[in-house]
């Protein structure tokens, strides 16, 4: 029983974590197909006390798939994506590719689960459903709790982005094991460094990075007026990214309701021990489902309570794509 689930993109660090979390989550696949490129074909891998063959990905290897979770970069998205689609699959995509395209969900299974309402499994209608950028799943996963209850008028998001989010080769430049640090990854020294993030800069100054939360946010919020400015940085930790937000509310929320209204909200802890300065941070986050908030405090350059500072951080590669990705399938069965 249960759908019949492909992975495109199993070699991947994403890839890798699907197995992870459909084996932690019992997700109940009926079958399960790994697809990577030609290169990795034919390797064998052992999942669940099975053996499985990894498949080349081509275009007939979506006969017969109810869901296909991928995460192999952007054009692969944009080749089998809809080909995938129209063989009745629906695709669960962690690319870029269609996250802007109107008439595809971008999905935050706590947030905007309605979003996708129209997609049905065992319809045999294909669709395509996008998995938002890591760094706006974990920003949102904290703010929207507080959105629904004071409407965010203006949001100002500073990232510090883990290794994981530039990929495997970006992780491995960071294990140095006594070896001087290296430049292979950016063309910067990564270890011992920090520095703003590598997604090429548009001409309005902001790199890509930075104008996905501004874009995604707006989308996943169905609020094109709310006010979303980034900036975002690439530090030399391994894998869960950290945010600091700055929040301007419509109506009043205290520091004490913020404070409940996210210890009470799904997928989030709060780490707020302001006596022992205990705080969230990525180590603690890494390879655990919820993101956590703390530093949460009365901004005091707003008037009243109609403006709140957060400290958020998720690990990259569970909520940030994998968890995301999967929990968006769960909602399908
Ligand atoms: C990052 N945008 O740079 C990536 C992950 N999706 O962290």
């Amino acid at each position: 029983t249960g759908p019949s689930v492909s992975i495109v993109g199993i070699t991947g660090a994403v890839g890798q974590e699907f197995l992870s979390v459909l084996s932690d989550r019992n997700f109940p696949y009926r079958s399960l197909k790994l697809l990577a490129s030609k290169r990795s074909a034919g390797k064998s891998m052992k999942f669940e006390n099975r053996d499985y063959t990894i498949e080349e990905l081509t275009e007939d290897s979506f006969e017969g798939i109810d869901i296909a979770l991928f995460s192999a970069g952007g054009s692969i998205s944009k080749k089998f994506g809809p080909l995938a689609a129209q063989k009745g699959t629906i695709v669960v995509d962690n690319s870029s590719a269609f996250r802007m395209d109107e008439n595809i969900p971008l999905v935050i299974p706590e947030v905007n689960p309605e979003a996708m309402a129209h997609v049905k499994l065992g319809s045999g209608k294909g669709a395509l459903i996008a998995n938002p950028n890591c760094s706006t799943i974990i920003c949102l996963m904290a703010v929207t709790p507080l959105h629904r209850r004071a409407k965010v008028k203006r949001m100002v998001v500073r990232t510090y982005q883990a290794a994981s989010g530039a990929g495997a080769a970006a992780m491995e430049e960071l294990v140095l094991e006594g070896k001087e640090p290296t430049c292979n990854i950016f063309n910067q020294q990564y270890a011992f460094n920090l520095f703003s993030h590598n997604a090429p800069v548009q001409p309005n100054g902001y790199n890509e990075e930075e104008m996905k939360l501004v874009k995604e946010t707006r989308k996943i919020w169905n609020d094109m007026d709310v006010k979303v400015t980034a900036t975002c940085i690439r530090v030399p930790v391994m894998r869960a990214h950290a945010e600091s937000v700055n929040l301007q509310f419509e109506n009043p929320v205290d520091e004490d309701t913020a404070r409940d209204i996210l210890k009470n909200a799904p997928g989030v802890v709060v780490v707020n021990d302001r006596a022992s300065n205990r705080f969230p941070t990525p180590l603690e986050v890494s390879h655990k489902d919820d993101v956590a908030v703390g530093r949460v405090r009365r901004d005091v350059s707003q008037d009243g309570d109609y403006g709140l500072d957060i400290f958020v951080c998720g690990d990259q590669i569970r909520k940030g794509a994998a968890l995301n990705a999967i929990q968006i399938a769960e909602m399908l069965l």
